[in-house]
C-alpha cells in the first residue's frame, strides 16, 4: 500500500468518525476502519511481504496512522456515550411533583382500638392500667385465686402448661392473676384495669378463639359493696355502648369471688329498653331473642384472695370483674364470627377507620 493510500485511508477513517453520531454508527466505524478487513490492518499484514530495508519505516507509518485512528476513534466514542447517556438521563426524568400511586395503607385492628377505649373508660373513672405477663406462674393463675388442687380449668383441656413438666409456668388463661399480683405489688386501697390477651386450649369457631383477650378490674378499699360493682359496670356498659345500657347480674360460681355472678347487659339491638324479657325481638342475631348479652364474669373478692396477698379482709374488701374484649367488639359492631377478628385480613381492619 502506498504512503498516498495509507493516508488516504486515514482521511476516509477521520472523516467517518466525525460524521458518526451514534454508539452503533461507531461500532461499524471501528469494524469499517481498524477491523480485521480494514485497509490499515491489512496493509499491516503487507508488512511482512515487504523487502527487510523498507519493513521499519512501513511498520512506522502504518502503525503511526492506526494509532491516530484508534485515538480518534477513542475520543469520538467517549463523547458519543456521554451525549448517549445525558440524553437517556433527560429522558428518565423523575418529576416528583406528579402525583404517584401510594401503597396500599395499612390500619390498626379494632381489638387494639378497642382495648385503648376501654382502657380509656377506666381511667377517665380514676383507676389505674395494670399489666402481668403472659406466662405466668401457675400459683398465680390458679392457687392465688383459690383454684383447689383439682379444679377443672387446671387440666390439660384447658391450660396451656409451659414445657417442662412441673415447670410450674403456664399461659395464663385469664386475667385474673393480675389481682394478685398488684395487691402484692401495690397494696390497698386499689382501683385497676388490666386488659391484654389470655390462653386457653379452646378450637378457633364462630364465637371463640385460643388466643383472646380480656379486661380484669379490681377495685378493693374499704366500704365497696354488689352495688359499686353494679355501678362501675353500668358506667364501662354506657361508654362501650352508648345510651343507657341495662345490666342485670345471674348468681355463678368463680373460685376468687363470692358472691359471684354472670353479667348480661341489656341487648343495645333490641327495641326492649325498659330491661323486660317479653320486649326482647325474638328475632333479634345479637341476642338470639333473648335481649340480653352474656360480656363475662364478676363478682365480690373471695377474702381467700386477699389473705393470700395479705391483706385482711375484715378491714378491706372489694369486686373484680373480667370481660371478653372479642366478646364486645362482636357485639358492638356486629362481627358474627370470630375468624374475621382473628385472621388478620387488612380489608376487616381498615373499614373500622383508625383511632389514634
Ligand atoms: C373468667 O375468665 C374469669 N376470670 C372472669 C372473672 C374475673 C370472674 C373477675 C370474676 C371476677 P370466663 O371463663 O367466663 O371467666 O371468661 C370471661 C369471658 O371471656 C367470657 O364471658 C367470654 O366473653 C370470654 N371468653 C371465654 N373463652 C373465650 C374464647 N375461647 N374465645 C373468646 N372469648 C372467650
Amino acid at each position: 500500500m502506498s504512503e498516498e493510500a495509507i493516508a488516504r485511508a486515514v482521511d476516509s477513517a477521520l472523516a467517518a468518525i466525525a460524521e458518526a453520531t451514534t454508539s452503533a454508527e461507531i461500532k461499524q466505524v471501528r469494524i469499517a476502519h481498524v477491523g480485521d478487513d480494514s485497509p490499515l490492518s491489512r496493509a499491516n499484514r503487507g508488512i511482512k511481504d515487504l523487502p527487510n530495508e523498507k519493513k521499519a519505516a512501513a511498520g512506522k507509518l502504518i502503525g503511526g496512522s492506526k494509532g491516530r485512528v484508534q485515538q480518534a476513534l477513542a475520543a469520538r466514542s467517549k463523547e458519543i456515550a456521554e451525549k448517549e447517556e445525558a440524553e437517556a438521563l433527560a429522558k428518565d426524568r423523575v418529576d416528583v411533583t406528579t402525583a404517584v400511586d401510594r401503597l396500599p395503607r395499612g390500619a390498626r385492628h379494632p381489638l387494639g382500638i378497642l382495648q385503648d377505649r376501654i382502657a380509656d373508660v377506666f381511667v377517665g373513672l380514676g383507676w389505674e392500667i395494670a399489666e402481668g405477663p403472659e406466662i405466668e406462674a401457675e400459683w398465680f393463675n390458679f392457687d392465688a385465686l383459690n383454684f383447689d388442687e383439682d379444679h377443672p380449668a387446671r387440666q390439660m383441656q384447658d391450660t396451656f402448661y409451659v414445657a417442662p413438666e412441673g415447670s410450674g409456668q403456664v399461659l395464663r388463661t385469664h386475667t385474673s392473676p393480675v389481682q394478685a399480683r398488684t395487691l402484692l405489688e401495690r397494696g390497698v386501697p386499689l382501683y385497676i384495669a388490666c386488659p391484654g390477651k389470655v390462653f386457653r386450649t379452646d378450637e378457633l369457631d364462630a364465637t371463640h378463639a385460643p388466643v383472646f383477650n380480656q379486661v380484669e378490674g379490681l377495685a378493693i378499699d374499704r366500704d365497696l359493696t354488689m352495688a359499686d360493682l353494679v355501678g362501675t359496670l353500668d358506667k364501662v356498659a354506657e361508654a362501650l355502648f352508648g345510651g343507657k345500657p341495662i345490666t342485670r347480674l345471674r348468681p355463678s360460681y368463680f373460685p376468687f369471688t363470692e358472691p359471684s355472678a354472670e353479667m348480661d347487659f341489656r341487648c343495645f339491638k333490641c327495641e326492649a329498653k325498659n330491661g323486660l324479657d317479653a320486649d326482647a325481638d325474638p328475632a333479634c342475631r345479637v341476642c338470639s331473642g333473648t335481649g340480653w348479652i352474656e360480656m363475662g364474669g364478676c363478682g365480690m373478692v373471695n377474702p381467700a384472695v386477699l389473705r393470700a396477698c395479705g391483706i385482711d379482709p375484715s378491714e378491706y374488701r372489694g369486686f373484680a370483674f373480667g370481660l371478653g374484649i372479642e366478646r364486645i367488639l362482636m357485639l358492638r359492631n356486629s362481627v358474627t364470627d370470630m375468624h374475621d377478628i382473628v385472621e388478620g385480613d387488612v380489608r376487616f381492619s381498615q373499614h373500622y377507620g383508625t383511632e389514634i
